[in-house]
């Protein structure tokens, strides 16, 4: 890689060490950034240097632009990767970056504006021969003419904001009478959302799946599909449960998909790995839904049916090189089947509501098939200034059946003492029915979730491994600290404080027999 020897990592937490390491692989630097709470960790600790950017609130730390490209200068950078989220679709980032001379790691600025507004990207789409909802081309000027094109449509629709995604002043009107306060609340949303109250409508489609091709782009003119990863598992437009391929998708399907997927990269000129979205039908109808200009937080499952390294290509791809899949243009199939489960710090039974404390132990899952993705170690701090997202437990496996075999023991060995997870919900889903047939569709949590997450199945078990886990981690502390209830890492936030068999105890109500 000859252009680029050094690369800014603008992000934090499991995609930044996750670009770092793709960095080592390719003989390139990697330059971390940081804000103050996160001083010391991992991917500070594992890139070959760092620059603190600022405080810990985003807006003056990972989203300062001006920040981030002085960063990238004054450490010697070529190339920027801005991992996802964060600044990883603002077009003026990407921009930013070609003005002050950097490699931004991903597609040109004018790719992320074309599929950042969704009128636009679905008129694009249409011309390129992408199967679009029935929908409007344009946004909608008033209610007046929300409910002639509703009835044009048919009900039931859904209004959606121009400059959205992600759900946010997105209403669904099942009649006639509901589009007036509707197209108002979507368009208050939206204004407050992103600065642009423009609505469009579309169809609603009715228990559909999530399903998204992964794409990748060179500058030598070459698009490939590299299949699908189903994405129905959500909660709250945020997905926990991802899987490549998907029950409900043939190889004719996945032809006809990954068609779809390189006409819509082709026609805004992407360049980079990106993903379009389709919604999948019970009837087997598939529409474009919108388009990720970024890495994805589920890119591993591709990567391991596929045998590519998703990160290492858009470095290549950055420098100027072909992309090394899918050379002699010979098709790729998906070879066997990958799941992953996101660990967030969030408490599945309490609404799913954010956690935070520190990490006091944590044992990682390993062996066959095993892949382990963390921001977080061991006495780590985890507050409300970033994203929930601890690390991604992901699972290879022959089969699905045998992938899902490979997640439950996996999850079984993962122990993480301090804060409540996501974990105790993947164990569950691993053994729910419906998600075992493969039964899934956007609304699987809404129905699944009461299910899975009502009293614990095997409250021996839980309670078994909580034990467990309190001990061991015990003994962890004995074993690094002599017994004083520190590790010795002395100044490092979080460390300390009481033991976690307490925190244990505490937690199941036994206060009185312990302290
Ligand atoms: C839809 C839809 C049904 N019909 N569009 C949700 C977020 C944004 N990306 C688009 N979304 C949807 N658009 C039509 N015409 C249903 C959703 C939707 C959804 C999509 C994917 C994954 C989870 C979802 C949960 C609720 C609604």
């Amino acid at each position: 890689m000859t252009s680029i020897r050094r690369v800014l990592v603008a992000n934090r937490g499991e995609i930044a060490l996750r670009v770092i390491r793709a960095c080592h692989e390719e003989g390139l630097d990697a330059v971390a950034v940081y804000s103050e709470p996160d001083r010391l960790a991992s991917h500070v600790r594992q890139a070959d240097a760092a620059v603190l950017l600022g405080p810990a609130p985003a807006a003056e730390s990972y989203l300062d632009i001006g920040k981030l490209i002085a960063a990238a200068r004054e450490s010697g950078c070529q190339a920027v990767h801005p991992g996802y989220g964060f600044l990883s679709e603002r077009a003026p980032f990407a921009e930013a970056c070609a003005n002050a001379g950097l490699i931004f790691v991903g597609p040109p600025a004018a790719a992320i504006r074309a599929m950042g507004d969704k009128t636009e990207a679905r008129r694009r789409m249409q011309a390129a021969g992408v199967p679009v909802v029935a929908g409007t081309a344009a946004p909608l000027r008033d209610p007046v003419d929300a409910r002639r094109e509703a009835k044009r449509i048919g009900y039931p629709v859904l209004l959606k904001a121009a400059a959205g995604g992600g759900g946010k002043g997105m209403r669904l009107v099942r009649g006639e009478t509901d589009v007036e306060e509707a197209f108002q609340a979507a368009r208050r949303e939206a204004l407050k959302a992103f600065g642009d109250g423009s609505i469009y409508i579309e169809k609603y489609l009715e228990r559909p799946r999530h399903i998204e091709i992964q794409v990748l782009a060179d500058r030598h003119g070459r698009v490939v599909a590299l299949g699908e990863r189903e994405c129905s598992i959500q909660r709250r437009h945020q997905k926990l449960i991802e899987e490549a391929p998907s029950v409900a998708v043939s190889p004719a399907l996945r032809r006809r998909l990954s068609e779809a997927a390189t006409a819509a990269a082709g026609a805004v000129g992407y360049i980079s790995a990106g993903t379009i979205e389709f919604l999948l039908t019970p009837t087997g109808e598939f529409f474009f839904l919108e388009m990720n200009a970024r890495i994805q937080v589920e890119h591993p499952v591709t990567e391991l049916v596929y045998g590519v390294d998703l990160v290492r290509e858009q470095l290549r791809i950055a420098a100027g090189q072909p992309m090394r899949v899918h050379v002699g243009g010979t098709p790729l199939h998906p070879r066997g089947h990958a799941i992953e489960c996101r660990i967030t710090a969030e408490d599945p039974f309490n609404d799913f509501l954010p956690a935070t404390g520190v990490l006091q132990y944590l044992r990682v899952p390993s062996g066959p098939g095993i892949r382990w993705d963390a921001g977080v170690e061991a006495g780590d701090e985890v507050t409300l200034f970033y994203d929930p997202l601890l690390a991604k437990l992901i699972a290879w496996g022959e089969t699905r059946d045998i992938a899902i075999q490979r997640m439950r023991r996996a999850l079984g060995e993962l122990i993480m003492v301090g804060l409540p997870t996501s974990q105790p919900f993947h164990v569950r889903v691993m053994d729910d029915p419906e998600f075992l047939r493969g039964e899934l569709d956007i609304t699987y949590l809404e129905r699944a979730g009461a299910r899975v997450l009502s009293a614990p199945p095997q409250p021996g078990l839980e309670r078994a491994l909580a034990v467990a886990a309190a001990l061991e981690a015990d003994e962890q502390r004995e074993r690094t600290s002599g017994g004083d209830g520190r590790d010795g890492r002395d100044g490092q936030v979080g460390r300390g404080g009481p033991s976690p068999w307490v925190i244990e105890a505490r937690r199941d109500g036994l206060r009185g027999e312990l302290e």
